[in-house]
């Protein structure tokens, strides 16, 4: 630390740092009758304690009992006005623009997520009246929906299914599988299976390969899959079943990268169940991204007590939905997607199950908070 006396304070300073080089800092500085006296100093270490202790300071402040208690109550004023101004913003909707109100009340009935629903009711050309406003959201909806043009198995080649367990992943392999063997000859199509995680899962296949009479290969390894594949070069289509591990599971991206880093050209269609909610949904497309999604099979829609969960983050994720199911017969219970029929089967749940959305839960899903798992986005 060194003092400096100068006749004015930019001489000071620039005298203390000739002195002290360009990291001087200036303690202090005081006017003299004379001039200006400035206390500079390199490599000051008071700060840091000087931070240190008002952090001590703070947390012996948050803990005491009388500020907890201020800020608990601070806290619970602040959801009260939160609440309040929720429902004014909600009411005043319902006030001024009720046709536009009761449409983003369907919508988010049938479970369609935020965005989607602002996106439907963006700009519609007619909102005095609900029926044809609705119509009119109805064809949006199609349009927005993408689904693929043929049957995607017919053009042969490598398909896997991949997702989590349990959706469907097996059955609806087996369902393509027979589908494929009806308009071609069975021995134009190759099974493999790198499910080799799950008891059952082998019979499960094998039986369906028996009744197709179609060999199953079992595979455990990348170099088995390249090996199985290569023998199975004369094959049209080759169908692949794999594990349904959890979105979370390392094993996952074992498999997954035996797939896509092989040198085989491998699509992959993510089997999702109709069944799930928004954000299990939007996890499990995060987890599976990485394998190069040609598209989407919707399964369980028997079973789905609304569609706009899945058909909204098939929307906003860009993913085309290629096949649906709706039960367990095989191979009855699938079908090529088609929008206008699924858009047709999401009305026709709503109406079934009827799921209403109370004033309260609407007026949050408005403003984009979550009351409780209803929301989607
Ligand atoms: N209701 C219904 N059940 C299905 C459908 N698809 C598959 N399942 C059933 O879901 C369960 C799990 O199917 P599985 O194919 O083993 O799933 P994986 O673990 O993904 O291979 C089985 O009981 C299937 O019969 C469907 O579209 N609707
Ligand atoms: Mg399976």
């Amino acid at each position: 630390m060194q003092r400096f006396f100068a006749p004015d304070m930019r001489t000071a300073m620039r005298e203390a740092s000739r002195m002290l080089g360009p990291d001087a800092v200036i303690l202090s500085s005081e006017e003299k009758a004379d001039g200006v006296e400035v206390v500079a100093a390199i490599d000051y270490q008071e700060a840091p304690s000087v931070n240190k202790k008002h952090k001590k300071d703070k947390e012996q402040w948050l803990t005491d009992p009388v500020i907890q208690e201020m800020r608990q109550e601070i806290s619970a004023m602040r959801n009260l006005l939160e609440d309040q101004l929720i429902g004014f913003a909600w009411q005043g909707v319902k006030d001024k623009k009720p046709i536009y109100a009761s449409l983003l009340k369907r919508l988010y009935e049938m479970g369609f997520s935020r965005s989607i629903a602002e996106q439907l009711l963006s700009n519609l050309s007619n909102t005095h009246d609900l029926d044809t406003a609705w119509q009119e959201i109805l064809l949006r909806l199609e349009s927005l929906v993408s689904t693929h043009e043929d049957d995607f198995i017919q053009a042969g080649g490598m398909v896997a299914l991949v997702g989590p367990t349990g959706v469907g992943k097996t059955t609806t392999l087996a369902k393509l599988a027979a589908r494929y063997v009806i308009r071609n000859q069975a021995d134009k199509l190759g099974l493999i299976s790198t499910d080799a995680y799950r008891i059952g899962a082998h019979e499960q296949l094998n039986t369906y390969g028996k009744i197709l009479g179609v060999g199953v290969q079992h595979v455990e390894s990348q170099a088995q899959l390249d090996e199985q594949v290569s023998l199975l070069k004369d094959k049209n289509l080759v169908l692949f079943d794999t594990a349904g591990l959890s979105q979370r599971d390392v094993h996952l991206k074992e498999q997954i990268a035996w797939m896509t880093e092989s040198n085989w050209p491998i699509q992959t269609l993510l089997v999702l169940s109709a069944t799930s909610h928004y954000q299990v949904l939007k996890e499990t497309i995060k987890a599976f991204r990485s394998s190069k999604l040609a598209g989407v099979v919707i399964t369980k829609v028997d079973e789905a007590t609304q569609l706009g969960p899945i058909l909204s983050i098939c929307v906003e994720e860009q993913l085309p939905i290629i096949y649906t199911t709706d039960g367990q017969r095989v191979p009855e219970d699938i079908k090529l997607a088609r929008g206008n029929s699924l858009i047709r089967s999401a009305v026709e749940i709503n109406r079934q199950y009827a799921s209403s959305c109370s004033d309260e839960e609407l007026a949050y899903v408005y403003a984009g908070r979550k009351i409780n798992a209803t929301e989607s986005s």
